[in-house]
């Protein structure tokens, strides 16, 4: 096993409909200013031309900066802009033929919603895992049940990947995660929805790096 060396420390997933009206790209530059480490697009109803077109502008700003762009779900849109990888959900395309199609160097990350899932995606070559959901959120009520952080712990203890948690992740509990295995955390409302998302990038990120000072 190959493991990339990505910083996931904060990653932050995109949605459009959270932002208050303020465009995904004035997002993203606020988050790279505050500290973001990784970034994830995430388009849920707009058109494939639409997704391109943004992936593009956010692959131009990320990579000027050295950070990792990451599209969600749309194993071709990850192909078409050559983004640098590719986020899936258990419904979504199987690693195995998303590998196939995007090759080894692209990263690819899986959700995982129970220990199964995480041994699963490890086996078949992830290069992170997504620990899905941590806490219940509005953001996305569709998950299957909370895994809370015994469920992150629980998950640490049996791979060797990169883990990063989501799902009602915020300054309060960042910490938190990185106690109990996360290599990092992905965030949606806590910097999409700021009123100052870079003010609140730049404290997650030290909230973050702090944790690591004190648990690594
Ligand atoms: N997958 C699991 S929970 C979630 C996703 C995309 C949403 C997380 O949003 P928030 O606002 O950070 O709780
Ligand atoms: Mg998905």
């Amino acid at each position: 096993m190959q493991i990339k060396q990505i910083d996931y420390s904060l990653y932050l997933v995109t949605d459009r409909s959270l932002a208050r009206g303020r465009p995904t790209r004035a997002i993203v530059e606020a988050a790279v200013r505050g500290g973001v480490t990784c970034v994830q697009l995430r388009e849920k109803a707009c058109s494939t031309r639409t997704f391109i077109k943004e992936a593009l502008v956010l692959r131009g700003l990320l990579h000027e900066h050295g950070i990792p762009l990451i599209i969600n779900d749309r194993v071709d849109v990850a192909l078409a802009v050559e983004a640098d990888g590719v986020h899936l959900g258990q419904t979504d395309m199987p690693l195995p033929q998303a590998r196939a199609i995007l090759g080894d160097k692209a990263l690819i990350g899986i959700s995982a919603e129970s220990l199964d899932d995480a041994l699963r995606a490890e086996a078949e070559g992830a290069d992170y895992i997504g620990v899905s959901p941590i806490f219940t959120t509005p953001t996305k009520t569709d998950t299957a049940p909370a895994l809370g952080l015994s469920g992150l712990a629980a998950i640490r203890a049996a791979v060797r990947l990169p883990l990063i948690g989501i799902g009602g992740l915020n300054l309060e509990n960042a910490a938190e995660v990185i106690r109990h295995g996360g290599s990092g955390l992905a965030v949606v409302s806590a910097i999409v929805s700021a009123e100052n998302p870079e003010a609140a990038a730049r404290q997650l990120r030290a909230a973050i790096e702090r944790a690591k000072v004190q648990w690594r």
